[in-house]
C-alpha cells in the first residue's frame, strides 16, 4: 500500500497510526503542502479534493478521508479492533472522532487559514480563529469521555477517538492552546507509550522538517 500523505498533516497522522496498529506495511509518499503539492495534477487523479491522505491500495484503487480509511482498515483487517462491537458505544467512539475530524480540523485546515488571510485578516487573528476552534473542540471532547475513560478514551482499548485525538492535540501545541485537560494529556501519554503511535509522529517521519 501505498500512503500519499504529509509528516504535519494530522489527518495523515490518523492513518499511519491506524497502519501501525494493524501491523500493515505501507510506504509513504510525501505531499508538500505549503509548496501546493496536493494539487498538482498527478495528485488530484488520485484525490480530487486535493487533500491527504489518500490510501493507494495494492490493486490500484484509491481511498480518501482518513475515518473512512481507517474504518476500512478496521473491516479488512479487525485485529486489534479499532471500534468496539456494542453499537451505543461505537456510536459514541464516532461522535467523538467526528468532532475533531469533522468540526474542529476542517476550520483550521491550511485552506481555510490561507483562504482568510486572502481575506486580509491578520496572522494573529487567524491563529486566534484556530485556537478557539480547537480550544472548543477538546473541552467537548474532555467532557464526552468523562465516564468512559480508561487508560484511553473509551475503556482500555485504543479505538478510533485515540486515533483522532492525539493528532488534534498536535495541532492544538502549534497554535498555542492552553492544554487545561488532565483526562486527555493522560491518555495522550499512554497512546504514544505504544510504538503504534509513537512511531506515526510528525517528526519521525521521513519529511520532517
Ligand atoms: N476530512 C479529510 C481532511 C483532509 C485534510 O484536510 N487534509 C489536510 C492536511 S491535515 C490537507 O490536505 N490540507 C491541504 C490544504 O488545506 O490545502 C480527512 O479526514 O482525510
Amino acid at each position: 500500500m501505498r500512503l500519499h500523505g504529509y509528516f504535519r498533516s494530522t489527518a495523515s497522522y490518523r492513518v499511519r497510526i491506524a497502519l501501525n496498529l494493524k501491523g500493515l506495511r505501507y510506504d509513504q509518499l510525501s505531499h508538500h503542502l505549503r509548496k501546493g503539492e496536493q494539487r498538482a495534477p498527478a495528485y488530484l487523479a488520485l484525490n480530487p479534493q486535493g487533500l491527504v491522505p489518500a490510501l493507494e491500495l495494492d490493486d490500484g484503487r484509491v481511498l480518501t478521508q482518513s475515518l473512512a480509511i481507517c474504518e476500512y482498515l478496521d473491516e479488512i483487517h479487525p485485529e486489534p479492533a479499532l471500534l468496539p462491537t456494542d453499537s451505543i458505544t461505537r456510536a459514541h467512539i464516532r461522535a467523538f472522532a467526528q468532532l475533531i475530524a469533522c468540526d474542529v480540523h476542517p476550520v483550521q485546515n491550511l485552506k481555510i487559514l490561507n483562504r482568510l488571510c486572502t481575506l486580509g485578516i491578520g496572522e494573529d487573528r487567524i491563529d486566534g480563529w484556530a485556537r478557539t476552534a480547537i480550544e472548543e473542540g477538546l473541552a467537548a471532547c474532555d467532557v464526552l469521555i468523562a465516564d468512559t475513560a480508561g487508560r484511553y478514551c473509551f475503556g482500555d482499548a485504543v479505538t478510533l477517538a485515540d486515533i483522532c485525538l492525539v493528532p488534534q492535540l498536535v495541532n492544538a501545541r502549534r497554535f498555542g492552546v492552553d492544554l487545561r485537560w488532565p483526562r486527555l494529556l493522560a491518555i495522550e501519554a499512554a497512546c504514544l507509550s505504544l510504538p503504534a503511535f509513537a512511531d506515526a509522529a510528525p517528526e519521525r517521519q521521513e519529511d520532517a522538517e
